[in-house]
């Protein structure tokens, strides 16, 4: 029997388990990256491990999040990455030369390599054919130390992609059609491979885009195999030599296949306020909007700015609209210049920021009161935008600057030509200014790290006990996404390394008296339905309801990388062995669980929940019982 794509690279990497789908399998990273959101954790965790040097064949610390620097304590945290980053032998990337995802598949990414990033979006290097995980901070710190990285084993499901894209119509289509096949649960414990005859004709930032937003399925991760274009891509960028071929074999066994035709699909758009809620263009055509949002790492290339820019070119967008456009890197927005795009962005009246998150994390461009926002970004999360009853809606960046002219919805495939693709040049503009190298061993040696009074330590973990017995400070629906859990965007996200401050806005935009009741509880247990914890790799989610006093999260269902955050915090997630038996918990009421110790080893719990006996299960792998025996990752791995 033949092997998928992704087979093959975590064949290569396997340090062990057996690529069993389901069972825990360890592997080895060849590459890391981190962000400042996250990356201030991380670091921290790093440090702790007492490990000098990073062992990896490349790390990198980016800062692209929070560079507003809107007070000392977000300045004092990139200066600690960027201090830390030297000592330890890890790249770094300073604020303004990109998004993280963006800049490293442009500068660092290798086709066949193992990634793993501590945000959600790191799969984006899928489409060069590298095999990229988003992870949480403590998993990327271990990494980093040269531990494996463990996840259950995915199954595989293919993507086929037929026929060709129309004028107008664009990779991010592509990726709305799958969610909207899919749904946001549809890609939880696989790896979506894409495959067929269309993948041929997308160039690499096409493939970026669909796999980048693959994390919206649930998936492990998405990936396209290395082929010519990914050479081209490669070669472009000065590092053909970084180029291998990597295919599925032709009997490769999938457990599930789509198919998306491109020649029949239309411009889409995900609805608020889920990347699923899939719409065409057609059927929203005409509506009022606010604001267009253009950029983030789903659609901020070169090759979607160039698009825009030409869709922009001589005319002016309507009065009605504010536009924002950031590309998605130095080499990016340098290129714009160079090319006389931006001249065309700016005299239509965009507003261009600087290359990073900003408005697609709600730093700063939240729309006005129930505005409407049309956003090439990837997520449209309630309150996600800074604006709570903000409708945004996610496009193709043809559709969003063809709407952002005429003032309303307005479907690109009626522009022509204009919307055709644009093909990549030679030879992209290489200028690695923005990324400062590690310090030698010798130099690193006496290096300092520099750590602002806004860094505060880590929140206690505690070994997991034998009983809970804690009230259920809260109980929420399906689908609950780390926004909700722990907000980012412009007033929390200085505080990603000060975890007291934090924890106040915690489930801020589900239930704001959540943080105080938790707190004067002194323990509590959090209940969900369906999908707990998707979206975001923060692992802030988990370290702020600790701080909280949580012990345990039962839900229906959870998003893999946000159960293994509450592990790894060692907090205990347990799933309802019948999902009907959520319905008999109540908020404020209390759940018992006994005999914890005993029942880890069979993952069988049975718990006391308003007068009734609840079957509580877990799957977690031995290793992962071990950590919550151990009080978390971090004393675990120094227990070892
Ligand atoms: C996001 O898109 O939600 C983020 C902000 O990039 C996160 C990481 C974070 O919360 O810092 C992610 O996707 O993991
Ligand atoms: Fe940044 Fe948005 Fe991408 Fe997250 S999804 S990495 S916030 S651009």
């Amino acid at each position: 029997m033949g092997n998928t794509i992704a087979e093959k690279i975590i064949k290569a990497h396997l340090v062990s388990g057996e690529m069993v789908a389901g069972q825990e399998i360890g592997l080895k990273i060849d590459q890391t990256l981190t962000q400042d959101a996250t990356g201030t954790m991380a670091y921290l965790e790093f440090e702790s491990m007492g490990i000098p040097r990073v062992k990896t064949e490349k790390s990198v610390a980016y800062i692209d999040h929070n560079t507003l620097q809107s007070g000392f304590e977000n300045a004092d945290d990139h200066r600690y990455i960027q201090t830390v980053a030297a000592k330890h032998g890890i790249y770094f990337s300073r604020p303004g030369n990109g998004i993280c995802h963006q800049v490293h598949y442009e500068r660092f990414g290798k086709p066949g390599k193992t990634l793993i990033g501590s945000d959600s979006h790191t799969p984006t290097g899928g489409g060069i054919g590298m095999l990229a995980i988003g992870a949480g901070g403590m998993d990327v710190a271990v990494a980093m130390g040269g531990g494996a990285y463990y996840i259950p084993m995915p199954k595989m499901l293919k993507v086929e992609l037929t026929g060709e894209l129309q004028p107008g119509v664009s990779a991010k289509d592509i990726i709305l059609d799958v969610l909207r096949q899919l749904t946001v649960k549809g890609g939880v414990g696989y790896i979506v491979e894409y495959a067929g005859e269309g993948v041929k004709k997308l160039s690499v930032p096409q493939r970026c885009t669909i796999t980048n937003m693959g994390a919206e399925l649930g998936a492990t991760t998405s990936i396209f195999p290395s082929d010519e274009q990914t050479r081209a891509f490669l070669a472009a960028e000065g590092r053909e030599e970084d180029w291998v071929e990597l295919s599925s074999d032709a009997d490769a066994v999938y457990d599930k296949t789509i198919t998306v035709d491109m020649t029949a699909l239309r411009p889409l758009a995900a609805c608020p306020h889920s990347p699923d809620n899939i719409k065409s263009i057609q059927e929203l055509a005409g509506g009022k909007i606010d604001q267009v949002c253009i950029g983030s790492c789903t659609n901020s290339s070169v090759a979607d700015m160039v698009k825009v820019a030409a869709i922009l070119k001589g005319k002016k967008i309507a009065d009605n609209v504010s536009l924002s456009i950031s590309p998605g890197s130095r080499q990016v927005f340098s290129m714009l210049a160079e090319c006389g795009a931006l001249t065309d962005m700016i005299d239509a009246g965009a507003r261009v920021l600087e290359c990073a998150c900003g408005p697609c994390i709600g730093m700063g461009f939240s729309p006005n009161s129930a505005g409407v926002s049309l956003r090439t970004f990837n997520r449209n999360f309630l309150g996600r935008s800074g604006t709570k009853d903000g409708q945004v809606y996610l496009v193709s960046p043809e559709t969003a600057a063809a709407s952002a002219l005429a003032g309303v919805f307005a479907d690109p495939s009626e522009l022509g030509e204009i919307a055709v693709p644009y093909e990549l040049p030679e030879k992209f503009r290489i200028n690695d200014s923005g990324v400062i190298e590690p310090l030698d061993e010798e130099a690193a040696k006496t290096a300092e790290v520099v750590k602002g009074p806004n860094i505060k330590p880590f929140p206690e973990t505690r070994p997991l006990e034998d009983k809970i017995s804690a009230e259920v400070i809260l109980k929420v629906e399906d689908n609950i996404t780390t926004d909700h859990i722990m907000p980012a965007g412009a007033k929390t996200l200085p505080y990603r390394s000060n975890i007291p401050y934090l924890s106040k806005f915690c489930f801020e935009v589900v239930d704001p008296t959540f943080a105080e009741r938790a707190k004067a509880a002194g323990s509590g247990i959090i209940v969900g339905g369906q999908n707990y914890g998707q979206g975001s790799s923060r692992e802030h989610a988990a370290l702020v309801p600790l701080a909280l006093g949580i012990r345990a999260v039962i839900a229906k269902s959870f998003a893999r990388i946000h159960a293994a955050n509450l592990v790894n915090a060692g907090i205990l997630p347990l799933t309802f062995a019948n999902p009907d038996d959520y319905n008999l918990v109540t908020q404020g009421g209390t759940i018992t669980i006994d005999n914890i110790h005993r029942d880890l080893a069979e993952g069988h719990f049975t718990a006391q929940v308003n007068g009734h006996e609840v079957e509580l299960v877990t799957t977690l792998a031995d290793r992962q019982k071990e950590i919550l025996l151990a009080g978390g990752l971090l004393k675990y791995t120094s227990g070892k």
